[in-house]
């Protein structure tokens, strides 16, 4: 049984609140930590230890040394996968490879890019004339924000929360995290891994707990906190929004979506299946960029729905301790109740349930475990729940279409604007259907492919600001510019 305690400068220390919560494995339902809950003492200790570290050591760094330091942690990080991977599928019931392949290869990534790209990045400079003919030098210069407060949903913790976090150390912030009530190993053991290389302390802090009138709440309400990044909900970033408002505070939010897939009869079949596979199903459907909309062009449409229903009836459900599984469970019992909420609404909604629609059954520890079964409807007008509502679980509906106009205003009929994913082997249909759907990201016989110089964001209910590349620099950076007469 593991206990985490909160992580501010530089030590593990209890909650001063004196309270704690149970976390338990999504695999097997049993209690496998517990958990120190940062109250309003425990928030502020950490928001002060990061304010006091920016006047520090961290503050006067040059920023070759910063950018040095961060690489190295990106290496220490690197040579400590197996423990991260172990701490991240324990908190999260992910498969192995998910773990192996994509998260904790990515956390690394996630510190070397940003320390990388801030060596090489530059500021404008402009020289003006004057009445005087003496003239001036405009110079742009960066500063960093100050304390940004980072909060982390569940889904892919490790990842998300140095997907900010990396970025920020690197613009010379320093960070109070507040990852997900889910998900805290991770984030609590990348502290020792920060003390290891030798990030100055108040740097990087973390505390645990959950939402309203826990951690996350006093942490959006603390007045020394700059400037926050949330990723999860769109409801729960509208609650942060009003917390920001007070004091003026930026924000950068990567919120839900409800991203479709557009498959072409021009496709190539193989691809189609191969790529929707992962875009449904990958990590048990708890990817914000996931597909739960799936448009196929009418000819090939009962050939899609059938080569699909045969790949989601192939999956191997099971968490870390099950060898060979390709799909986990969900992460918790009451992420559970509400995507079996819609299993139950389709069916009163008189879906057609091509596959799944239930709870999987088990002799083993996994009948303790949080899993449903894949599952994929058709049938369902595009008005219904199913259709225009996140759902966050490894499902799918599938509605078939003639045109490419009536598809196009399918796809963008919907409050929010994340990702799409188009199959076709048309390159011009590639472009003009590519440019008129209204997300922020959008794949061609690909998903989830990423260079991390590129913006990543999403439009509408999906979010507000882009992050990756300089674009992170933006919201992590205060510019100044400074005029100088000469
Ligand atoms: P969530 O909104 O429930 O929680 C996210 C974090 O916010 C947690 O740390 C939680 O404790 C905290 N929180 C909740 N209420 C708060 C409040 N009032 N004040 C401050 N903090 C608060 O989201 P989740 O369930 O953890 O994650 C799943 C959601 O995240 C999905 O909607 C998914 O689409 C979205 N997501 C988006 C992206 C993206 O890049 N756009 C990436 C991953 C996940
Ligand atoms: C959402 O569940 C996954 C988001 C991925 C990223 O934020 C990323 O940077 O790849």
């Amino acid at each position: 049984m593991k206990t985490h305690q909160l992580f501010i400068d530089g030590a593990y220390v209890d909650a001063r609140s004196g309270r704690m919560f149970d976390k338990f494995s999504p695999s097997t339902g049993e209690k496998i930590a517990t958990v120190h809950e940062a109250l309003a003492e425990d928030v502020d200790l950490a928001v002060n230890a990061a304010a006091n570290a920016l006047k520090g050591e961290w503050g006067k760094m040059p920023k070759a040394v910063r950018c040095d330091l961060l690489m190295e942690l990106a290496n220490a990080i690197a040579a400590r996968t197996p423990d991260f991977i172990e701490a991240e599928v324990a908190d999260t019931g992910h498969t192995r490879h998910f773990a192996e392949k994509v998260e904790i290869p990515r956390g690394a990534a996630n510190f070397r890019i940003f320390a990388e790209m801030l060596k090489h990045t530059g500021g404008e400079f402009y020289q003006m004339d004057t009445p005087d003919g003496t003239g001036a030098a405009n110079l742009e210069l960066h500063r960093p924000k100050g304390v940004i407060g980072v909060i982390s949903p569940w889904n892919a913790p490790f990842l998300l929360m140095t997907w900010k976090v990396g970025p920020a150390l690197a613009c010379g912030n320093t960070v109070v995290v507040k990852p997900s009530e889910e998900s805290p190993a991770t984030a609590t053991l990348l502290g020792e891994v920060m003390n290891s290389v030798g990030i100055p302390k108040g740097v990087y802090n973390v505390i645990h707990g959950f939402g309203p009138a826990s951690a996350g709440e006093l942490l959006t309400q603390h007045p020394k906190v700059n400037g926050i990044t949330f990723t999860g909900e769109t409801r729960t970033g509208e609650a942060i929004m009003k917390q920001a408002a007070v004091g003026l505070r930026d924000v950068s939010f990567e919120l839900g979506g409800k991203n479709p897939a557009i498959i072409f009869a021009d496709a190539d079949m193989d691809k189609a299946i191969e790529v929707t596979m992962r875009s449904v199903f990958a990590n048990t459907g708890q990817v914000c960029l996931g597909t739960e909309r799936v448009y196929v062009q009418r000819p090939v449409f009962d050939e899609y729905v059938s080569r699909l229903k045969a790949g989601a009836e192939g999956l191997k459900q099971g968490g870390p301790e099950t060898p060979g599984a390709t799909i986990g469970p969900l992460i918790s019992d009451e992420h559970r109740q509400k995507v079996l909420s819609y299993y139950a609404k389709a069916r009163e909604l008189g879906a057609t349930v091509v596959t799944g629609g239930g709870v999987p059954e088990f002799d083993d520890a996994r009948q303790g475990g949080f899993f449903v079964e894949p599952t994929i409807w058709t049938g369902l007008p595009e008005d219904s729940a199913i259709v225009k509502e996140e759902i966050f679980g490894p499902c799918c509906h599938i509605t078939p279409f003639d045109t490419e106009e009536e598809v196009i205003a399918m796809a963008n009929d919907t409050t929010y604007g994340l990702s799409a994913t188009i199959l076709t082997e048309n390159l011009s249909r590639a472009h003009r259907v590519g440019g008129q759907i209204e997300a922020g990201l959008v794949w061609v016989n690909s998903w989830f492919l990423r260079d991390l110089r590129t913006s990543f964001g999403g439009s509408k209910s999906s979010g507000i600001g882009r992050e990756g590349g300089v674009h992170s620099l933006e919201f992590y950076t205060e510019r100044s510019n400074l005029c100088i007469k000469l």
